[in-house]
């Protein structure tokens, strides 16, 4: 039996989002979502099963170790795996990103994409990609999108699947870092009080089907600015219902930057902006008009770094022993 295994995996952005879960067990997304994996950036994840089921789990993030207190929700995910791969002995993880944390670009998607692949792999379980992404939704539900390259959509049974190559639209992503530190609200604390408190929480889940659809048509048909408005209308409807029950995650920054993407597309630039929940802004444009629109956002004053991506593949394993 392989033990131990290592597996790569990229972290994705949404363009019609996620948010808010189906009161089903298995962390199932209430909406369907549509995403592109990102390439450049990635977390590599390295996972050693021992025979002794007395051993500890350890786990070192980053190169540092984390207790069940800091990486709880990791040490509950390892135990899940246990159960579902039917392995008793003790986990060893070690996990680095190597992309800024806190720099917008979740690592909980990349992060459970890659550790549950590898964790697979390294229990000899089959590691077809529809299994990977069902047990990766079950740590965090964006990880299922990181497990595909290119374009990928996450229907409202949880099931991830390709829907288009990664060369299927010519994108840039720039990722406008507009504060450092962690998010004030965790993802699925915003969600859950979006849907319990907005009145805006059942307009978010009558509408995101239908940006859904029209974007994935727009994708097919290849056509950049229509796919840009709808990830930006997703994005702002997304925001709107949760600032409505009081979950705020832009800043100053983040709203100087959207004005900045409106100036441009009123220039004559066709560039788009979608937020996920932290307040950095994200701007997709053509490749053409990558470096001009990176000018622009990096002389607001208030944006710190700019990181650039483009569409990529999805997890794989790097290699076993
Ligand atoms: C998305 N986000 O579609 C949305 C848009 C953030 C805003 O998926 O609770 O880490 O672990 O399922 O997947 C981030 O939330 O949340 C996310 P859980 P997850 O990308």
């Amino acid at each position: 039996m392989i033990r131990e295994a290592v597996a790569i995996a990229h972290p994705n952005v949404a363009l019609s989002k996620y948010w808010g879960k189906r009161d089903v067990p298995g962390n199932v997304p209430a909406v369907p979502s549509l995403s592109v994996t990102l390439g450049g950036l990635r977390t590599r994840t390295r996972v050693r099963w021992s025979d002794d089921p007395r051993e500890p789990d350890r786990l070192m993030l980053n190169g540092r170790a984390l207790d069940r207190t800091d990486g709880g929700r990791i040490y509950a995910f390892l135990d899940f795996l246990r159960r579902k791969l039917d392995v008793r002995g003790a986990a060893d993880v070690e996990t680095d990103n190597d992309f800024p944390t806190a720099s917008g670009l979740a690592s909980s998607a990349s992060g459970f994409a890659a550790l549950t692949l590898a964790a697979m792999h390294a229990a000899g379980a089959g590691t077809s990609w529809p299994r990977v992404a069902d047990l990766a939704r079950q740590g965090s539900v964006s990880a299922a999108r990181s497990v595909l390259g290119g374009f990928v959509e996450l229907d409202v049974a949880g099931a991830a699947r390709p829907f288009a190559a990664a060369d299927r639209l010519p994108l840039v992503v720039l990722v406008c870092v507009t504060a450092e530190g962690p998010k004030s609200i965790g993802s699925t604390d915003g969600m859950r009080i979006t849907m319990d408190r907005s009145p805006y929480g059942r307009a978010w889940l009558e509408t995101a089907p239908r940006i859904h659809a029209a974007l994935c048509d727009g994708l097919v048909a290849g056509d950049f600015a229509r796919v840009g408005e709808l990830a930006e209308a997703s994005a702002m409807a997304m925001h709107a219902s949760a600032i409505a029950a009081g979950v705020t995650y832009w800043n100053g920054v983040t709203v100087e930057a959207l004005a900045a993407v409106r100036a441009l597309r009123t220039g004559g630039t066709p560039a788009y902006a979608t937020i996920d929940a932290g307040p950095h802004v994200k701007v997709l444009a053509q490749p053409q008009d990558a470096a001009r629109v990176r000018g622009v956002m990096e002389a607001i004053p208030g944006v710190r770094r700019i990181i650039e991506a483009h569409p990529g593949e999805g997890a794989r394993v790097e290699g076993a022993t």
